[in-house]
């Protein structure tokens, strides 16, 4: 399985994944045999956490990277999905530098950063893969993408994107709609603050992506270059749901 870092690293746009919020494993499997490049596990407004491990088995099961979406600002809830094996995580809600930085920081040994370490997790393949080996690639392999969905997020960015170890931003428009007191997130506005975030990421050289809601939204951000773009299954089951529904129904 080629690392998520790795193919970001190498400069590949348009990736394209699919926000997972309940804890069904063979969705898993197959949003994986369907293509996908990456999968995010809900676990900030979805209820994956009872089932993460199962769930990053059967990512791991069809060679699909999967992140964890932890809670805002649970620095400790990253070592541990980490461990977990999952491939990266997507942090929410971040405000300030400092918050960025602990969220990298979190995620990385020693000297990088304060993962806390312990061989006998599953990254570490129980022992069995644990080592120097294990320590020299983990940082390197790990993605952490940071969102920046809120107003003070947006101010701090220049800060943020110079951080070292930061693997690319999230871009969240439902947050950051609210945020700047709008209610909907394809308003002028909106679209105006996520074009200057691409705009300051793409100075910065770094991997920016957003949630898109539907394919003619992400159309339009991939043709403007985002290196990644993720919707949630939700959106992808109601129109198919209400064309399986009212098709051939009509009474
Ligand atoms: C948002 O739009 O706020 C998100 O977090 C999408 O993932
Ligand atoms: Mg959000």
């Amino acid at each position: 399985m080629q690392h998520l870092s790795i193919r970001l690293q190498t400069g590949e746009r348009g990736l394209r994944g699919i926000f997972v919020g309940g804890p069904w494993a063979d969705l898993i499997e197959m949003i994986g045999l369907a293509g996908a490049d990456f999968v995010v596990l809900d676990g900030e407004h979805g209820s994956v956490w009872t089932e993460l491990p199962h769930l990053l088995r059967a990512a791991r099961s069809v060679a699909l990277p999967a992140l964890v979406r932890v809670l805002p600002r649970r620095p400790d809830m990253i070592g541990q999905v980490l461990d977990f094996g999952a491939e990266g995580v997507l942090v929410p809600g971040i405000r300030t530098v400092e918050e960025a930085e602990n969220a990298l920081a979190s995620s990385r040994y020693a000297p990088d950063g304060v993962r806390g370490l312990a061989f006998s997790a599953r990254s570490a393949g129980y022992g069995y893969r644990g080592g120097p080996d294990y320590l020299n690639t983990a940082n390197r392999n790990v993605t952490v993408l940071l969102q920046v969905e809120t107003r003070e997020a947006v101010k701090s960015l220049p800060d943020i994107l110079r951080l070292t170890g930061l693997n690319g931003i999230f871009v969240g428009p439902t947050d950051l709609s609210l945020s700047y007191g709008e209610q909907s997130r394809q308003t002028a506005k909106v679209l105006n603050i996520i074009e200057q975030i691409r705009q300051a990421a793409e100075m910065a050289g770094i991997p920016w992506g957003l949630f898109t809601g539907t394919p003619d939204n992400h159309r339009e951000w991939y043709d403007r270059g985002s290196w990644y773009c993720a919707t949630g299954v939700p959106n992808l089951l109601r129109p198919a749901l209400t064309a399986w529904l009212e098709r051939g129904h009509t009474r």
